[in-house]
């Protein structure tokens, strides 16, 4: 029984994935940066010798607070040390292909000299343009660079949570059109920009925003064919955000992945998706102390090999300091990622969903229009065999050591589609990779 669809004006506008060359470029970055930086950075989670609990670029909103005290960071804001093409080098060692960068976090403040505001890099002390330079640094090293850009804006009085009286729909006009001025500001200040990364969307006074936000997005595209945009800008008339009220994925590709991670293939519903992830519980801008679970390399990686595996992007926060350095142990991290990467990153790269039954001891990526597949191996079982179920059809050809070549694998098969891996060696001290080249058999 199919379901009946409704009819939307402003629903999604695209059934099924994107399928021309710039979506194809976004969907074999494997790996990517976010970067939070702004004047929350400065106070860095803590206020007048006390700690904020929650994450450190929300300070504003804290009751020791006061609002004017925080936009008067913007007379702080002067981070003498930041260079570019260092970030761009930490980034492009560490294996990035794409960067999102805060272009203008909830706050209101603007990293571009923006036109519409004097709530600016240009209005600080540093001065100068810091998205320019970035994004022609890391476009230097090769990467890709994503505008993030919050709609929510607690620095400009006309925003509003909802919209109760004229006097808000008057005020949140106003606003409509200062965001539509910012957006096509930075399209075309910055136009290598590849997508911009939506947030700060979900009050009722955006939601209802339906008509606006549909021919805002619109234009955009039209301003920069092939602009990337995910399903975090705009909700259906219906207020239904992400989904429309038919179901079907709004934007270019799944935007709710947020410090989590999906289990199954079946969860993300045949989309394109990125999971963005911070390196501690829940900091992504600069907080001087960070307390809880710090999360690890091998960790870390583990979650990339599973972004992978289940056909999504991974994408790591930084939050560099306020002097435009970032944290030690930032760079510790991004290190042993990018040592791991060096040896393993085809892996990585043009991966996607392989098709292989889920096994314990790890993950399946396919590499895309190849006949090569991955054996991601984070558990290795203390019998040092590795169960591998092919799909029907497929047969192993050949396995081997991505880190070595020479060292190949004979599988033994042990039922239809069924092999053990016999591991040469069992107690490795990093996550491994053994590619398997594969055939078909009629
Ligand atoms: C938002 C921001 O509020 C936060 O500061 C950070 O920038 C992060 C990347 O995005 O936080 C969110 C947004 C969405 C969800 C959770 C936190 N969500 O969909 O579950």
């Amino acid at each position: 029984t199919a379901k009946k669809e409704i009819s939307l004006q402003h629903g999604a506008h695209r059934l099924g994935r994107r399928n021309d060359a710039d979506m194809a470029r976004w969907r074999a970055y494997g790996l990517g940066q976010f970067i939070h930086w702004g004047l929350y950075s400065i106070p860095g989670g803590e206020w007048n010798g006390k700690i904020y609990n929650g994450a450190a670029e929300w300070i504003r909103t804290w009751k020791e607070v006061s609002p004017q005290a925080y936009d008067s960071l913007i007379y702080r804001f002067n981070p003498i040390k930041f260079n570019p093409d260092s970030w761009a080098a930490v980034a492009g060692r560490m294996g990035v292909k794409y960067v999102t960068i805060t272009t203008k976090h909830h706050d209101g403040f603007c990293l571009w000299p923006s036109k519409y505001t004097n709530f600016t890099v240009a209005h600080s002390p540093y001065k100068k343009d810091i998205i320019g330079p970035l994004v022609k640094a890391y476009n230097k090293q090769g990467i890709d660079v994503i505008l993030y850009f919050s709609i929510m804006d607690w620095h400009n009085p006309d925003w509003r949570y909802d919209i109760k009286t004229r006097d808000d729909s008057i005020a949140f006009n106003r606003f409509k059109q200062f965001t539509r001025n910012q957006l096509l500001e930075l399209l075309t200040r910055y136009p290598t920009a590849k997508g911009l990364w939506f947030d700060g969307t979900w009050d009722n006074s955006w939601v209802k925003q339906a008509a606006f936000a549909d021919s805002l997005e619109t234009e955009m595209r039209k301003l920069r064919p092939g602009l990337i945009i995910g399903s975090r800008f705009r909700a259906d008339e219906y207020g239904k955000r992400h989904f429309d009220s038919n179901g079907n994925l709004m934007g270019d590709y799944e935007q709710g992945w947020e410090r989590k991670i999906p289990e199954k293939i079946e969860d993300v519903h045949g989309n394109d998706w990125d999971c963005v992830m911070t390196i501690p519980e829940n900091q992504w801008g600069y907080a001087k102390t960070w307390s809880g679970h710090i999360k690890t390399a091998d960790e870390l990686l583990e979650m990339l090999a599973k972004c992978v595996s289940l056909d999504g992007n991974f994408v790591l926060n930084f939050g560099p300091k306020p002097d435009g350095t970032l944290r030690t142990e930032e760079q510790t991290l991004a290190k042993a990622i990018g040592d791991w990467m060096t040896v393993n990153k085809e892996a990585i790269y043009n991966g996607e969903y392989a098709g292989f039954a889920k096994q314990d001891w790890g993950y399946f990526i396919k590499n895309t229009g190849t006949n090569k597949t991955y054996m991601v191996i984070f558990n290795v079982p203390v019998s040092g065999l590795l169960r591998v179920t092919t799909p029907l059809h497929t047969v192993i050809n050949k396995a081997y050591d991505l880190g070595n070549l020479t060292q190949t694998y004979t599988p033994e098969e042990i039922g239809t589609s069924t092999y053990f891996i016999h591991l040469h060696q069992q107690t490795p001290k990093k996550p491994f990779v053994i590619v398997l080249e594969t055939g078909e058999t009629g």
